[in-house]
Order: structure tokens, then sequence, then C-alpha cells
């Protein structure tokens, strides 16, 4: 369910796209979509989001199609949630719970575990007085109140709350910990004087795919939105004899929520901490445009649209047309004239999956780099 007429981050995203990729979302939580429907609005309704004749045609495709889920690709106020869950007596998320609920399935390392449960906590806190009211409202308690909610006291909705501060305090302090042990290894990495190299890029874009390609590193790559959660170091030699290290981070998507930051923490001190961004754009998609320029956006917005980037546009294999089926390397892969597609003109073509492009890219990476330690050693000149 999609509401047009908004202004979304992350350049002009069409209304029918972001849904396309909201339907991805639920495919890789598992779900099956089964309808989907728009509304034109100014302004969303303060209550339930879409206006009452929505929620009436929504609610009445309901025999049909026997859907138990609607997820709505924007956020959802708490109240907007609840009453849309009151209205059409199915779950309801938005796009945000989505995300949560794919990262928590996706997060292999204990800190990648805690940073999604510090997420979702935090998501959860201002959602819990409207889950009590609205089973009450639903008749889940009896006529003296529910098991737990009656006599003095506080009431449950309190203690739900106090424990799930609790809880965030605890998860704050572990990732914290997480967090000392991790920046001990890199001040050790960053004393080995070795650069790092960090992949960054829309979901799905292929970066992994890259990682593998340059490194033989064994990660996971999947046809699938967010496979990679937590971030994975590898060493690659550069051409120049050079070493360098490669990091593999999670991707960025549009209309990233703000809780969802928190689940990044570990990428972006990764991104933070990197010589160079290598930029993994998928050049077949049909949004590769968009896709880059949100990835542009959420750089800028973390404050790291200055740091040096070399980009890749990749999956190039998939524009070669083969008449055997054998897809084979052009002589010259610059010869695709994809400079309007991504305004990149300074980016090196690439196949991840072919091994096409490499050795330009890892030149184009040593040149990158050689360029910094050049102006490293100018500005840490004396006068
Ligand atoms: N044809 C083709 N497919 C590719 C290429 N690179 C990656 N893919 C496919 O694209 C899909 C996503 O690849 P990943 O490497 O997992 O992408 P990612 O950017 O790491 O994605 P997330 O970790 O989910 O953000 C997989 O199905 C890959 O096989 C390529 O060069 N050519
Ligand atoms: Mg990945």
């Amino acid at each position: 369910m999609s509401r047009d007429g908004r202004s979304s981050g992350g350049g002009a995203w069409d209304t029918n796209s972001s849904l396309e990729e909201l339907g991805q979302l639920v495919k890789t939580a598992g779900g099956r979509v089964v309808g989907r429907t728009i509304q034109k609005l100014q302004t969303p309704h303060p209550a339930r989001y879409i206006g009452s004749g929505k929620v009436s045609e929504i609610k009445s495709l309901q025999s049909s199609t026997g859907y138990n889920l609607v997820v709505f690709d924007d956020e959802l106020s708490p109240t907007q949630q609840r009453n849309l869950e009151e209205a059409l007596e199915v779950k309801v998320l938005d796009r945000t719970a989505l995300i949560l609920d794919i990262f928590a399935m996706r997060a292999r390392t204990r800190e990648g575990r805690l940073q999604v449960e510090l997420a979702q906590s935090e998501y959860l806190l201002p959602r819990l007085a409207g889950q009590w009211s609205h089973l009450e409202r639903i008749g889940a308690t009896g006529a003296q109140g529910a098991i737990g909610m009656r006599g003095p006291g506080e009431t449950q909705i309190e203690t739900d709350r106090r424990l799930a501060r609790t809880r965030i305090g605890r998860l704050k302090r572990d990732i914290e910990a997480v967090r000392r042990q991790r920046s001990l290894y890199r001040r050790k990495r960053a004393r080995s004087g070795i650069p790092i190299v960090a992949l960054v890029g829309y979901t799905n874009a292929g970066k992994s795919t890259l990682m593998r390609a340059l490194t033989r590193a064994d990660v996971l790559v999947e046809d699938r939105l967010f496979a990679t959660l937590d971030p994975v170091t590898r060493r690659i030699q550069l051409p120049s004899g050079q070493p360098a290290l490669l990091t593999d981070t999670v991707g960025f998507i549009q209309k990233l929520p703000t809780q969802l930051i928190a689940a990044f923490q570990a990428t972006l001190e990764e991104l933070a901490e990197a010589d160079i961004l290598l930029h993994a754009v998928d050049i077949t998609h049909a949004d590769a445009a968009q896709q880059s320029q949100t990835v542009d956006d959420t750089l800028a917005e973390l404050g790291l649209g200055d740091k040096p980037r070399v980009t890749a546009l990749n999956k190039v294999d998939m524009l070669v047309e083969s008449e055997d089926g054998l897809v084979r390397e052009p002589e010259d892969l610059g010869a695709f004239d994809l400079s309007l597609a991504t305004h990149r003109p300074d980016a090196v073509l690439v196949s991840a999956q072919e091994g096409w492009g490499l050795d330009q890219l890892l030149r184009r990476i040593d040149e990158e780099l050689g360029r910094i330690s050049a102006s490293r050693q100018t500005t840490a000149r004396p006068a």
C-alpha cells in the first residue's frame, strides 16, 4: 500500500517502483504479495494515513485474496498503525517494521543481533501503549481487566514501558562493550598502515559478489535485499603490489528510517574509517540512477559525502547480447554508453559475476590511493 503525491528522499522515486521494491522486501521476509494499491493524497490522514474509502476498499479485498498482512510503504505513526489494524482486523506493518524484521532474520554476529534488537525495541516503545489498549478494545481482556492489569500499582503499559526501557539500556551497554572491542581491533588495523576500501551501494547491487570476486572470500551472495548485514573485511593485493583491506557492508535503501540507522552502526563505523568508498551500482536496474542518488544522499547525511570514491557499474554482462547463449567479455567495456544512466563518466564498468573489468577497477583504486597519500604528504609538510 502506498500513498502517492509525497516527496521522498533519494531523488525522484516513482511510486510504482517504490512499491515494487516494497514487494521484494515482503518476499525477502517470506511473504507473498497478493495485491497492491495506491492512493493519491496531498497529506496523509492523521488517524488512518489513508482515507476511509480506501480502508473499506482494502478490507473488501480480504475475501477474494485472503491476505493476512497489510504493509504500508512509508512510516506510520503508532496511532495510524493501531487504527488501521482495528479497521482491517489484520496485522499492519510499515516499511520500517518490515525492514527491521528482515534485519532480525539476517543478523549473524552478536553485535549485529544486539543492534537489531535495540532498533526493534526503540521502534516498539512508543507503540506499546497502543498494543494494550487495542487488545482491550477488541475484547482480549476481561471485564475485570486483564491479568496483570488489575489492582493498584502500575498499569501493564507502565510495566511494559519500564521493562522495555531497562532492556534498551542494557542493549546499549552491551553494544558499547562490543564496540570498544572492535575499536581496539581497528586501532591495531590502523597502525598497520594498510589502506581500507569499503564497499558501499544500494542493496542487491552486487557488493558481496564483487567482494567474492576480488578476495575469494566466502561471503553470502543472494538475489535478496539485505543479504549482507554484518561487515566482513578481507585483504587484497593491488596491481602496484600494495595491500589493502576490503570491507563488505550492508546495503542502503531509499526512505531509510532513523531507527534503522542504529542497526547500521557497524557499517557506518567501517565507512567512516575507510580511505576510499567503492560504490557498486547495478547498472541494469531500471532505477539505477535513483539508487545511486540514494546512496550519495545517504552518505551525505552521514557526513561521508566527501570521502574519496571509486564507482563500479556492475552487472554489465547482462547488457551483452549473445547469439549462442555464451556471455563473452566485449573487447571494450567502455563502449557501453552508460553515462546518461548515472552521470558518472569516470566509473569503471564491471561484471562481478563474470570477473570482467576487475583489473581496471583495482588500478583505479590504486590511483585513488596514490592521490590520497600524495595529498596527505603535501598537507603534512611543514610550511
Ligand atoms: N548478472 C549478474 N548478476 C550479478 C552480478 N553481481 C551480482 N549479481 C547478482 O545480484 C544479486 C545480488 O548480489 P549480492 O552480491 O548479494 O548483492 P549485495 O549488493 O551484496 O546485496 P545485499 O547484501 O543484499 O545488499 C545476486 O543474485 C548476484 O548473483 C553481475 O556482475 N552480473
Ligand atoms: Mg551483500
